[in-house]
């Protein structure tokens, strides 16, 4: 098995932000970028950010139509912490699909459409998310799902399965953790220490504010806007964050890192090198049910073209 740190295709990228099983937006996506609905281009080739499944309309699909591309050398795929959560056998709202179960707003009448995984299955998922790398790299380019964390990120080039090094991780940090019982810094080593979760889910901070549920469950630290001390030279790209392609209407309870003013088609950082490409596409199922008068979702699928630097939405 190789390592967690892998290289990243050479040439032109499409580089595929946080799908979270929307497959029909992914398929538009594709005809936008001029791929057959295959995924193939006679010249380009596709970078998944991780998240491809949970919440949307059919996560047994995406895995499906990514893995094969996976395995023809027309993709690769970063690890994100929807799939890590599945590695880990935790039960997430979201990720009902996976259990053969069905989705749910908080009225229980309002059913999120979605295609349920057969439990035959199941192994078969968990082989395919055992075998993503959680970081991508060439000479001018890094690809990772959260956040590009130099330190966290060279202990993972020595590391081969990212759920085994996760539980190593969270032994070691057992005693620092019970060593005090502010609860805030309990979380802090909790995340923060821990490499697996730094690239899959980002660096934490404190929340000043009240608390808040995300993820069912309840926050007393929010996100590091990590990319603001990003000053490596080699560009970045990662999903994760829930952009909003109007800022001024976002859907995550989750505080938003970027500020209300930001413009989402802009690099971030200081040196202009750093790219989030998740347009909350996890919120766009649930957004279509809470305002289906509206035409066009707030949420939605965006692929940053490289070398072009362009971004395009599906
Ligand atoms: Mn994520």
């Amino acid at each position: 098995m190789p390592y967690l740190v892998r290289p990243l295709f050479s040439g032109p990228l499409d580089l595929v932000g946080d799908v979270h099983g929307g497959l029909s937006h992914l398929q538009s996506l594709f005809e936008k970028l001029g791929y057959d609905p295959q995924g193939h281009h006679p010249s380009r080739r596709l970078i998944f950010l991780g998240d491809l499944v949970d919440r949307g309309e059919d996560s047994p699909g995406v895995i499906q139509l990514v893995r094969s591309l996976v395995n023809e050398n027309r993709a690769q795929c970063v690890m994100g912490n929807h799939e890590l959560n599945l590695l880990l056998g935790k039960e997430r709202p979201g990720n009902e699909w996976f259990y053969g179960k069905e989705q749910f707003l908080e009225d229980p009448h309002q059913l999120l459409p979605q295609k349920l995984l057969p439990s035959s299955l199941q192994s078969q998922v968990e082989q395919f998310f055992n075998s993503l790398p959680l970081a991508l790299e060439r000479e001018d380019l890094r690809v990772v799902h959260a956040c590009w964390d130099s330190s966290s990120i060279n202990e993972l080039r020595e590391q081969k399965e990212a759920a085994v090094f996760l539980r190593e991780r969270n032994k070691i940090n057992k005693a620092p953790i019970l060593a005090t019982n502010d609860r805030t810094l309990r979380a802090l080593i909790d995340q923060n220490e821990n490499p697996v979760k730094v690239v899959t889910s980002g660096l934490e901070q404190a929340h000043k504010g009240p608390p808040f549920v995300a993820g069912g469950k309840q926050r007393k630290t929010t996100r590091v806007a990590w990319w603001a001390g990003y000053k490596d030279p080699q560009a970045v790209v990662f999903g994760h964050y829930w952009r909003s392609r109007t800022p001024l209407e976002r859907l995550s309870v989750v505080p938003s890192p970027f500020g209300d003013e930001d413009n989402p088609f802009s690099p971030l950082g200081p040196l202009n090198n750093a790219w989030c490409v998740d347009f909350s596409n996890g919120h766009r199922a649930e957004e279509a049910l809470r305002r289906p008068e509206r035409r066009d979702t707030v949420a939605c699928l965006a692929a940053l073209r490289w070398p072009e630097q362009e971004f395009v939405l599906a």
